[in-house]
């Protein structure tokens, strides 16, 4: 469901966990361009749960990346229940129905295997339903914290005590329910100083018939949720979002939000006339004074036409673009092979291009598909790959 990378081993080489339903695994790279499964030998084999985001982090700071993982609701085929939203037909249960189930911390050793320290370091929470994971430094002291976006639970903010521990923080700092008090449908998670205030502020995907939260970082601890009076709400009321990101599409230094919508129910517009199962995508551009304005539709109907979106339509590029960032040779190919998405292939290209000038000998096959003129802007191929790193979840 959800997939994190991280080099867990610092040897250069980027590592990926992918999050499953029973047994989730990691994958270490074996920097040859091959991965091996090491799940079983790095100690992360037992758990089976419902796992959904994930994200490396070290809580500890003692310079090796820590594991987090993010668990929905304990659901199993044998005790499925049936749910309905016409009386006729099969659709999916509010997972108020299930019970939820402890997100998971596993402090890595540093020998290539990881002990599960949620208890310890006060994360066991069994009634989170977690969807989405952010790591941010919330209260700027050095030490990172943590977010979890929980549907129709209270979202979870643990402030890092700096000493293996956490103490959670988000009623507090405002950030477990709506302004009105309710627990939404949290899914899609991501963090940034999007006003250059000095302190990261929070974004949360919610169901329909509720607005995406825009919590802003007041600092001293506090969060308002700006999503009400902002573009952001107004058009994010009747959609449904899922996986969600700030990154700066235009270039211009303030992180822009991207959100893939789409609801669940196939025939949600049977019994619902105003909301729909495919759904544009969100752009909200970011003027530039703590202010957002829509302007997915002028990006063309490719990208603004409805879809049943789960993870933002260019994530694949994107995360290619953000694996690539210490690979020019991976973005040659990826543009070579026409994977990558057109939007996102001037950031790549930059990045081979230099890779390639410093390397005159260089592969003969990447030369003509990656030199060909970049068009008129000079993009910095570290532009996409930095914003990404720092998304911690897409659903
Ligand atoms: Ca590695
Ligand atoms: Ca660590
Ligand atoms: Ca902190």
């Amino acid at each position: 469901m959800g997939v994190a990378v991280g080099d867990y081993d610092n040897d250069g080489f980027d590592d990926l966990f992918v999050t499953a339903y029973g047994q989730s695994h990691l994958f270490h790279n074996n920097g040859n361009g091959t991965f091996a499964d090491v799940t079983q030998k790095a100690g992360l084999l037992g758990p089976k749960e419902f796992s959904s985001s994930a994200a490396w982090v070290d809580y500890d700071k003692d310079g090796r990346l820590d594991l987090i993982v993010g668990n929905y609701v304990q659901w199993a085929p044998e005790t499925d229940l049936y749910c309905t939203l016409d009386g006729k037909s099969k659709s999916y249960c509010t997972p108020e129905s299930y019970k939820g189930t402890s997100v998971r911390l596993w402090h890595n050793r540093g020998d290539g295997t990881f002990e599960d320290v949620t208890q310890k370091a006060g994360l066991a929470e069994p009634t989170s339903k977690t969807l989405g994971i952010a790591v941010l430094d919330y209260d700027n002291d050095g030490w990172p914290d943590l977010l979890f976006s929980n549907d129709t639970q209270p979202n979870k903010l643990y402030r890092n005590n700096g000493n293996g521990t956490f103490t959670e923080k988000a009623v507090v700092a405002g950030v477990a329910f709506s302004e009105d008090g309710v627990a939404r449908a949290g899914m899609g998670v991501d963090a940034s100083d999007y006003d250059h205030s000095g302190f990261p502020s929070l974004l949360i995907t919610n169901f329909s018939n509720q607005m995406i939260s825009l919590y802003h970082n007041e600092g001293k601890g506090l969060f308002v949720d700006e999503a009400p009076r902002s573009d952001i709400g107004r058009a994010s009321l009747l959609t449904l979002g899922f996986g969600c990101f700030f990154f700066d599409y235009d270039l211009d230094g303030w992180p822009d939000v991207l959100v893939a919508n789409g609801h669940i129910d196939a025939d949600i517009q049977r019994v619902q006339s105003n909301v729909k199962y495919a759904m544009p995508p969100h752009l909200f551009r970011n003027t530039g004074k703590g202010k957002f304005e829509e302007v997915t539709k002028s990006l063309g109907q490719a990208f603004a036409s409805a879809r049943v979106g789960r993870v933002p339509p260019t994530l694949t590029s994107i995360m290619t673009a953000a694996w690539i960032y210490s690979s020019p040779q991976m973005a040659a190919r990826c543009i070579c092979s026409g994977t990558m998405h057109k939007a996102l292939q001037r950031q790549t290209r930059a990045c081979a291009s230099s890779w390639l000038a410093r390397n005159p000998t260089a592969t003969a096959w990447a030369r003509p598909c990656v030199l060909r003129p970049a068009g008129k802007r000079k993009p910095r191929c570290s532009a996409v790959a930095p914003a990404i790193f720092r998304r911690a979840s897409l659903f």
